[in-house]
Order: C-alpha cells, then sequence, then structure tokens
C-alpha cells in the first residue's frame, strides 16, 4: 500500500468533529485528473450499487490513500468494503420543482439501529462520499446532514410535514472533496435545481463481520490486487471477522503496526475510545 497514507491519519481535530457530528469533510482528496477518469468511468456504466468491480479506475479507490487512513483511524483494522453505489442526480425539471419538499433522511444499514436495543447503536460502518463535480453551492443536490444525529437515533420533524428539520446542513464543496460519514447520520442527497447533473461515488466500509449488503462483483480484480486491497475487497482464508483474525487476512493490521507502531493497532477496549 502507498506510503503516502501516513500523510494523511485522521488528526485529533478530525477525530473528535467526527464524533461530535457524525461526519468530517476531506479536502482535495481526489486531484482533477483523478476526478476527470471517475466521471469517464461513472459516465461509462449504468449508476447504481455494487460500482466497485464496473471499471478498472474505480480499484484505486478501495484504498485510496488520502481517505482509507481516516477511515481506519475511526473504525480501525478489521474492515472491509460493504457496499458502494453511484449516484447521479440530474437537474429537476422546471415543473416538477413546486412538488418537492422534504428530503428523504434516513440511517443507512437502518435495520442495525431497530434491531440492537441500545440508544445511539452502534456505529459498525462508514461511507466516504467522493464529489466528482460542484456542489460548492446550494440547490445543487448536495449531500445534507443533520449534524449530531449519529448520537440520538431519531429525528424530529417540523409538523408542517413538508419542510425539513431546521438544523439541516447542505455540505457545500467543490468537485474532488470527500464526506466520511458515520452510518447513523441522518442524511439525504438534496434535490438539484441547478444545471449542473450531479455525480457522486460512495464506498461504504464496515467491520468485517458485517456481511457486505452487495454482490461485491471484484472477482476478476483479484489477481492483481495487493494484499490489503484483497482484504478490503472481501478475501478470506475462512476467518469471517468474528474471532481474532489470521494475519494472512487482516494485512492491514500489520501494515498499520509496522509503520503506526502497536498502540495503532490496540483493540478499541483497549484504546478507551469512545
Ligand atoms: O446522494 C446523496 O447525497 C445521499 C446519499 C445517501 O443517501 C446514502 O449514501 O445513503
Amino acid at each position: 500500500m502507498d506510503t503516502a497514507c501516513l500523510e494523511h491519519c485522521l488528526t485529533e481535530a478530525e477525530r473528535n468533529q467526527f464524533e461530535r457530528d457524525g461526519f468530517v469533510v476531506v479536502d482535495n482528496a481526489l486531484p482533477a485528473s483523478m476526478v476527470e477518469g471517475l466521471i469517464e468511468a461513472v459516465d461509462s456504466v449504468k449508476p447504481g450499487v455494487d460500482f466497485i468491480g464496473k471499471a478498472d479506475r474505480f480499484l484505486e479507490l478501495v484504498d485510496w490513500h488520502r481517505t482509507l487512513p481516516k477511515v481506519w483511524g475511526i473504525l480501525g483494522w478489521n474492515i472491509h468494503l460493504y457496499h458502494t453505489h453511484i449516484t447521479v442526480t440530474p437537474p429537476v425539471p422546471l415543473e416538477d420543482r413546486p412538488t418537492k419538499k422534504r428530503l428523504h433522511w434516513h440511517q443507512d444499514s437502518g435495520r442495525v439501529s431497530l434491531d440492537i436495543e441500545t440508544i445511539p447503536a452502534p456505529r459498525i460502518s462508514v461511507k466516504v462520499g467522493y464529489f466528482l463535480t460542484d456542489v460548492s453551492e446550494g440547490g445543487r443536490g448536495n449531500f445534507s446532514v443533520l449534524p449530531g444525529s449519529h448520537l440520538t437515533d431519531e429525528v424530529e420533524y417540523p409538523a408542517d410535514g413538508v419542510s425539513n428539520p431546521p438544523d439541516a446542513l447542505e455540505v457545500r464543496v467543490p468537485a474532488g472533496t470527500a464526506v466520511i460519514f458515520d452510518r447513523r447520520i441522518w442524511h439525504a442527497g438534496g434535490w438539484n435545481f441547478s444545471d449542473i447533473t450531479r455525480k457522486v461515488l460512495f464506498v461504504g466500509y464496515s467491520l468485517r463481520w458485517f456481511h457486505p449488503r452487495d454482490e461485491m462483483s471484484v472477482s476478476h480484480y483479484i489477481d492483481r490486487c495487493d494484499p490489503i486491497q484483497r482484504q478490503l475487497l472481501g478475501s478470506k482464508t475462512g476467518n469471517l471477522g468474528l474471532t481474532t483474525p489470521k494475519n494472512e487476512d487482516v494485512p492491514l493490521r500489520e501494515w498499520i503496526r509496522e509503520h503506526l507502531g502497536e498502540e495503532a493497532v490496540a483493540d478499541r477496549s483497549v484504546r478507551n475510545l469512545t
């Protein structure tokens, strides 16, 4: 794996922000040339889920050096991809605009929060959203969040039945920015009232014992992947992630240990993290 990762580890400020707000913005996550290539790839496939195996250009997102270190800083080393999706949001036709009101607020893997008895339910996964088009102004279909809502597991909606919660925040960022968000944060894609089609790639990582939501159609990549990419794409020698895995199942653990030391791979209970 690219040692450039070491320059992009989660900072204390980012950790505090993520814990408090449920998301963190990563400026300049992708260089302009990569954004261009990814747009070409997006335009060559059908938008939807499980995109990672659909074009070679997508493979480098799996262990992208500007975001993966932040993901492992949040979830630890026992991770894999569980869900990817391309979202293309064309402009809403003028005549439909008056009907577009409250957004589709939701948590990811919402069943987890409904099935598990603690409040808040556990994090278990995060998603990285890569914005390929400019969403630095509002009304462009912006990814929207209710900051801090990952800690409450519920949302209070205005009584009028149509408006959004008053603390709803549109994430306004230029192309090439990424956002990393906790699956529990209430979020939604906005209405696109601009004339720019919005294009976003969402890459979801979860703990390895969480069942992937996608088919994970990536077997054609495996021979050319390095061991960490294989871990992230779900390769296993039998260990399903529920017990302490062997080194060959989690090369990411050894890589982090070698480059960042024993403390960086300590279990959450030992690190005493929230
Ligand atoms: O399209 C968006 O900005 C929202 C994405 C979303 O709802 C999701 O990833 O679950």
